[in-house]
């Protein structure tokens, strides 16, 4: 008889995105497997992988499917791999869950061939209802849960946010090491939630809805016996997915960064041998905050910049400003910290004003690792709330859209989603890849810091550089053009698919260079990097 008097395991496969590991299944596996049932992740990224996952299922024959709805506009993928199980045969207990799933669980349970969601954090009701399903009991009741129940939806009573992070067993990570340039990596948490509360953002919404508190932080000495842990396994660098790593006041920050750095020092591993990739707020960048983050070891710092534009930051929930942009960059220069950034161009009411004060922030910074993006909707946010209060939302909870009130950024947006969709909007962008090798260069100025190093830092600064310029370029072009009095939408068509064309000619090497630095990074990291028992 297994753990509480049950009298089977539940053997359950967990399917979703695997680009970075996904920290989210490996913390539900673990916790199943602490509970006494079997775990096992299958990589399910896009469309396209749906008959190898139900391959694997089948394969695997688990009693439970739980499939990751993570991302808004990846619902269709999941509801189309949710239907194929069930095609191919799967009967046994279907749920999902995710920030998606916790908003949508109405709507995934009319429309999906799911059993039961799973709202808000996922380890104590996941298995709870492992528990249940291996005792052979009814799913109803549990908390946290939404389930069917005669052709209807029932929800659950809430179960609140864990209190204590420390008390969750740490994600059951892959075995083979993910790499980049050739250096093994590990993806942490040492928080979850975030204090602040932008309108357009899934992780203030999800802790909100789920009764708070809107953030937690881990003890120093756990998140320092992981790193060692993960360290000893051979991981050199880590990626902190924290949302709010850098905290809102400098003090708090400086005694949190100041305790990891103590803990993990403590515990024999030195900035040397060890390096971090943080986020933070432009606002929360000061002198002593930097010089704790270099301390401790951080090399890449991804900075909420999202806009140039003080109307634009407001309208987003921002708490910072267009001058702390500046600031926060000029210093992260000064400290030897790359920082990276993304630019939400466009909102339900930019203007072309907006996105010109934007572009010109671009324009100054072509040397770092940037992308742009439109402002998408994501349910339970404020800016969902606001659309839909103005009768603007358009499409349904598959993936939500809009028509800015502005018809030229509108028309802007369109010319670029022709002419820069490769390079800027889709998931593989360039780039999205430059902002990567950018960080791939980093870990070899660190690790191997001699001459073929800065040979091969300048390649990749020539490329982000040039590719930065020339992406400005367009912008600039296709803001002119959306600017034009007068605008016919056949010239405008013609017009941006002759722009769409020439970039891509522009791009075509660039594409290739960025697929020889990071292999050769790759490789040669790997001859390099001595083994860890070594
Ligand atoms: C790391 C990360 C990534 C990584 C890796 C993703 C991965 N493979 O896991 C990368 C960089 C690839 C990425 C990319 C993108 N991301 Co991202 N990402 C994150 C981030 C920061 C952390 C995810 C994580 O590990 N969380 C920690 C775990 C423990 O928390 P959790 O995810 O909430 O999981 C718990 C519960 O939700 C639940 N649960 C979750 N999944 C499941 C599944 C089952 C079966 C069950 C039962 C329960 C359950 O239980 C979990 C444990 O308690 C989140 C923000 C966040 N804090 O979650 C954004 C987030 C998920 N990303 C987001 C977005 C928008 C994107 C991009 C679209 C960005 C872009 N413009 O390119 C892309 C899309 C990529 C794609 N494949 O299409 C949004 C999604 C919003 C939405 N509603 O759609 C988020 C929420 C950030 C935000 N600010 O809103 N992302
Ligand atoms: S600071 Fe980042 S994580 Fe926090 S609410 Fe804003 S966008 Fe979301």
């Amino acid at each position: 008889m297994g753990p509480a008097g049950r009298v089977s395991a539940s053997h359950v496969v967990l399917l979703g995105p695997n680009q970075q590991e996904n920290l989210a299944l490996q913390y539900l596996a673990a916790a199943a497997r602490q509970a006494g049932h079997e775990a096992q992740l299958v990589g399910f990224n896009c469309r396209s992988d749906t008959a190898n996952a139900v391959r694997a299922v089948a394969g695997i024959g688990p009693d439970v499917v739980g499939i990751a709805m993570q991302f808004q506009h990846s619902i269709d993928d999941g509801l189309a791999l949710a239907r194929a199980l069930r095609g191919a045969g799967f009967t046994g207990h279907l749920t999902c869950g995710g920030h998606v799933a916790t908003f949508c669980y109405a709507e995934l349970l009319r429309d999906g061939a799911f059993d039961s969601v799973v709202r808000h954090e996922g380890e104590s009701t996941f298995t709870e209802l492992l528990d249940a399903l291996s005792a052979g009991k009814s799913v109803a009741g549990i908390a946290g849960l939404a389930w069917r129940e005669h052709d209807g939806v029932v929800l659950g009573l809430p179960r609140p946010l864990v209190r204590d992070l420390d008390s969750l067993p740490w994600p059951e990570r892959q075995p083979v090491p993910y790499l980049v340039a050739g250096i093994p990596i590990a993806f942490l948490l040492t928080s979850r939630g975030c204090t602040e509360t932008c309108s357009y953002c899934s992780i203030s919404a999800f802790s909100r809805d789920a009764s708070g508190p809107a953030f937690r932080l881990r003890a120093p000495g756990p998140v320092a016996d992981e790193v060692k842990h993960l360290y000893d396994r051979g991981a050199r660098a880590f990626f902190v997915q924290d949302d709010l790593f850098v905290l809102g006041s400098e003090s708090a920050t400086l005694a949190r960064v100041m305790a990891l750095t103590k803990a993990i020092r403590l515990r024999g591993v030195s900035p040397d041998s060890a390096v971090f990739w943080v986020k933070g707020r432009p606002d929360s960048v000061s002198v002593p905050v930097l010089e704790a983050l270099r301390t401790m070891g951080t090399l890449h710092l991804f900075l909420g910049v999202e806009s140039a534009s003080a109307e634009r930051l407001a309208y987003l929930g921002r708490s910072h400003r267009p001058e702390d942009n500046q600031r926060a960059i000029a210093l992260c220069r000064e400290h030897g910290i790359v920082p990276s950034f993304n630019l939400m161009l466009f909102d339900p009411d930019c203007s072309l004003e907006h996105i010109g004060e934007t572009i010109d922030f671009a324009r100054q910074h072509p040397d770092l690792p940037w992308n742009v993006c439109r402002t998408e909707i994501y349910s339970g946010t404020p800016l969902y709330g606001r659309l839909k209060a103005e009768g603007r939302l358009q499409g349904d909870y598959r993936s939500y859209g809009y028509r800015m009130s502005d018809e030229r950024a509108e028309m802007m947006f369109r010319i670029l989603r022709v002419c820069l969709h490769e390079r800027a909007f889709a998931f593989d962008s360039l780039l999205n890849r430059l902002i990567s090798l950018s960080f791939a260069r980093q870990l070899h100025e660190h690790f191997f810091p001699d001459l073929a190093t800065l040979q091969l830092s300048r390649e990749v600064l020539d490329l982000v550089r040039a590719v930065h310029v020339d992406t400005v370029d367009i912008l600039d072009e296709s803001r002119a053009l959306a600017s034009e009095p007068r605008l016919d939408p056949h010239v405008v068509r013609q017009r941006a698919v002759e722009m769409a064309l020439a970039a891509s000619r522009r791009a075509l090497t660039w594409y290739s260079e960025v697929d020889r630095l990071w292999n050769h990074l790759h490789v040669r990291g790997r001859s390099l990097l001595p083994s860890p028992a070594s």
